[in-house]
């Protein structure tokens, strides 16, 4: 038997930071507003304005994760995120055009990166983006040894770590601050609604104007 009070539960899963921030303005736009903040608040499921909404606050990279395996209904990943993750069981229909970034290789200032891969240099590179990385390099033809970092990529290279990083970068003042140049540009990012796949079936008459919304909203701000 169909269990309609759950059935009309919806659960999103963000992430704190620029995630929750940038979606904000989607969600109002959907009529939902979500009445505590995740930066004070010790609270990692958060109540908004509709009683059958709410939103759980999980690390960026476990998004996908929460969505696939149904305990999200749906959530916001970036498209890095979901690269390294690979989209298994998850339906994404909207690029939300926010948190926008692109992926990069950096290297010290003075590093010649053009040349060593010219001269066929096996070159080694700290990353926590390694699936983006390994398709990127290997497309390239170019051998690298890949060196899994979680954080502060930017300082593999300065303390001879690594010749090259991938990385995320914004304003790249990061990458100023630490003497490093970007030398490759991977792939623009941005990031993008998913929805688990069941969900999608069983409760689309409760996600679809909410989808509709987030859709006509992300539009709106480009
Ligand atoms: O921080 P935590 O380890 O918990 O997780 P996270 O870093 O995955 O999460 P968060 O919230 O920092 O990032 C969430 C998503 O935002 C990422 O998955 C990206 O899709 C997107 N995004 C957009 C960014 C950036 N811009 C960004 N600038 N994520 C990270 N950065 C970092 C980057 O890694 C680098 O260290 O900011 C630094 C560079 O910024 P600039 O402005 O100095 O160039
Ligand atoms: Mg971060």
């Amino acid at each position: 038997m169909m269990d309609t009070q759950s059935n009309s539960q919806l659960i999103l899963a963000l992430s704190k930071g620029r995630i929750f921030d940038e979606t904000l303005p989607l969600l109002e736009a959907a009529g939902i507003t979500v009445t505590e903040n995740p930066e004070t608040s010790r609270k990692l499921i958060l109540p908004t304005n509709d009683p059958n909404v709410r939103v759980i606050i999980v690390r960026a990279s476990d998004v996908p994760t929460y969505v696939q395996y149904g305990a999200a209904d749906f959530g916001v990943a970036g498209k890095d995120v979901l690269q390294e993750h690979g989209g298994e069981g998850l339906y994404q229909p909207i690029d939300l055009e926010i948190a926008k970034c692109r992926m990069s290789v950096a290297v010290q200032a003075g590093f010649d990166y053009a040349s060593a891969v010219r001269q066929g240099a096996r070159l080694r590179v700290a990353t926590k983006y390694f699936q983006i990385a390994r398709e990127h390099f290997a497309a390239k033809g170019v051998h690298v040894d890949l060196i899994k970092l979680y954080g502060s990529m930017e300082l593999a290279p300065l303390v001879g770590l690594a010749d090259a990083i991938v990385d995320l970068v914004s304003t790249g003042n990061t990458l100023r601050a630490n003497n490093l140049v970007e030398c490759e540009h991977i792939m623009d990012i941005s990031s993008r609604l998913v929805v688990n796949q069941a969900a999608l079936k069983l409760k689309r008459e409760r996600l679809q104007p909410i989808l509709e919304a987030f859709e006509n909203a992300s539009k709106g701000t480009q």
